[in-house]
């Protein structure tokens, strides 16, 4: 009992000191991590009871629920269902699945029900050197897993996206029954209208990961996928949408083709992937759907403004930001070569010995074999813009990480400043404080 003891105090000790570090002393800029609204939070801990429920069984096709397998699912299932409809009125689409529960599941439920859809199991998607996720790669899930056969899109690193003339060749010559966009590291938007033709002319269906940048895309930022040509967006809920860790599935099937591949979608959802469902964060992704109808373009547009800003500035102040032809970013990242200052997995150490805590990140132009060695930063802007960042506050913070980068400064001595700074920002903005104050807000509207 006695080591048992001492690993629960501990537990429960670095689980409160967790909560203290990152959320009140560091300046978190993981570009995949997004930040909650006190109300999402208190949606979240309101739903205590219903988060460790099942909910196993089928969907209709327009993605409410149509078969449960358990009792006692009479609100669960109108829970459910309003889930899905405030993300299909978000984002203006007839079919979602929320049952999803991370982005990477997502990908796995959508590339598995494409492949049972489509006419072969290759699929083109860009390289993961270039910023797709580990899901989309032959190295993970859609190969490993899933057993599909890669084909990548051919990647300009000058422009830092999808170079259109020569994919079109290589999905022209693939004939793949699925091709991908979106990814991780990602900072313009993806050529689906001029990949579209050729999809549709080969028959491949289109999904986009939407992963890092959904909240964009809610506020009208980046690029609309589905107006695109995009037949199914996969994503998680937990980035650039600052709602509860999950993921969601969603589409415009308005055809027998894309019909029958939401049935199967579905089908890889349940039963193939899926017991527990997560059904407790449904309330919450609620919350941050309403969110971003009332303040995501005001936020999404601020979060652009300021990885711009902070682009240009660094750029000014002699850290190498890749695509400064293009404006630096059109997302919520920046990709950073730090190779001058020591690479990139001594300058994230540097930074986060100092709390400021981002991410190193291989380039394109890396050894991808030396993963341990990568000359890049990935840095992300949703959480500081929530927190009310403007433009000057994100120039001051620039500045507090180039001393570190130079060396001009200690990390530990940057890390007083860091802190100093985060108190000034304790307010989540663009959302609301409690659930009932959203309540109210909807109710006078
Ligand atoms: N691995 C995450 C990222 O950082 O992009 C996405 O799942």
């Amino acid at each position: 009992m006695e080591d048992f003891a001492d690993l629960f105090t501990k537990l429960i000790d670095a689980s409160r000191n967790h909560e203290n570090y990152r959320d009140s002393e560091c300046i978190n800029m993981i570009a995949s991590e997004g930040l909650k609204s006190p109300a999402v939070r208190e949606m979240q801990a309101f739903a205590s009871d219903l988060e460790g429920r099942y909910a196993e069984g089928e969907n209709d096709p327009e993605g409410h629920v149509k078969k449960r397998y358990y009792q006692g699912q009479k609100y669960m299932m109108l829970i459910e269902d309003y889930a899905t409809d405030l993300m299909k009125s978000l984002f203006k689409c007839t079919w979602a699945d929320v049952r999803i529960v991370s982005g990477t599941h997502a990908n796995l439920a959508t590339f598995k029900g494409l492949s049972l859809a489509a006419k072969n199991r290759k699929m083109v998607v860009t390289p993961l050197s270039c910023g797709a996720h580990i899901s989309h790669d032959y190295t993970g899930l859609s190969g490993n897993v899933l057993g599909l056969e890669n084909i990548n899109h051919v990647y300009n690193i000058d422009e830092f996206n999808i170079d259109v003339d020569r994919s079109i060749d290589v999905i022209r010559a693939a004939k793949p029954g699925i091709v991908t966009f979106g990814g991780s590291l990602f900072l313009f938007p993806h050529p689906i209208k001029e990949l579209k033709e050729v999809c549709d002319e080969v028959g491949a269906y289109v999904a986009y990961d939407a992963s890092h940048v959904l909240g964009l895309i809610a506020g009208g930022v980046f690029q609309d996928p589905l107006r695109e040509g995009a037949d199914f967006i996969t994503s998680s809920t937990h980035k650039t949408f600052p709602g509860p860790q999950g993921g969601v599935i969603m589409g415009n099937p308005s055809t027998q083709r894309l019909a029958k591949a939401v049935k199967k979608i579905q089908f890889a959802v349940f039963p193939l992937s899926t017991s527990s469902t997560h059904l407790g964060r449904l309330p919450a992704l609620g919350v941050a759907a309403l969110e971003m109808k009332l303040f995501g373009t005001e936020l999404a547009r601020q979060i652009v403004k300021n990885a711009q800003t902070a682009g240009q500035y660094l750029c000014e102040n002699g850290v190498k930001v890749l695509c400064s032809a293009k404006g630096f970013t059109r997302s919520h990242q920046l990709a950073v070569d730090v190779c001058n200052f020591g690479g990139g997995k001594k300058v994230a150490q540097d930074l986060e010995d100092a709390n400021i805590i981002l991410n190193k990140n291989l380039l394109p132009y890396d050894n991808q074999d030396d993963r341990d060695n990568p000359s890049g930063l990935r840095i992300g802007f949703q959480d500081v813009t929530r927190r009310g960042f403007k433009e000057g506050d994100i120039k001051h913070l620039c500045d507090l990480m180039v001393s570190v980068m130079k060396a001009k400064r200690k990390p530990s001595e940057v890390k007083e400043d860091v802190i100093a700074l985060k108190k000034e920002f304790k307010q989540v903005k663009y959302g609301f404080q409690n659930v009932e104050e959203a309540v109210e807000y909807v109710k006078k509207a």
